[in-house]
């Protein structure tokens, strides 16, 4: 009955199956001793900003006590949090970075 293709055979219905993954949102806590300039480096570093940016970012963290960086799938959302938990802790800085459902 549906002739769309003229007679062709080919496929014109577009897919409505795909599912989008679950996003999670990734944070970083202000605290009173990591000093600005690592966390300026962090988000340029870590989350591919531009200085300023990160410097933006970082002044919104200082100032509000929490910021998201950044929406991920689990899996990329996890490793960010844990590269940037292990880069803080090896600069002995109490930096805290976590991931929420969206
Ligand atoms: N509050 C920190 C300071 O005054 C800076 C900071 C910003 C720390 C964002 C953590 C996150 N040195």
């Amino acid at each position: 009955d549906d002739d769309r293709d003229g007679g062709a055979g080919v496929k014109l219905e577009t897919r409505t199956k795909t599912r989008k993954p679950p996003l999670y949102k990734v944070l970083i806590l202000n605290d009173d001793y990591t000093p600005m300039e690592f966390v300026v480096h962090v988000l340029e570093r870590f989350f591919g900003m531009t200085h300023a940016q990160a410097f933006d970012l970082m002044l919104t963290v200082h100032k509000k006590g929490v910021a998201v960086v950044g929406v991920f799938t689990h899996e990329i959302a996890e490793t960010k949090v844990a590269l940037v938990m292990d880069f803080a802790q090896r600069h002995q800085h109490p930096l805290q970075c976590t991931m929420e459902k969206e």
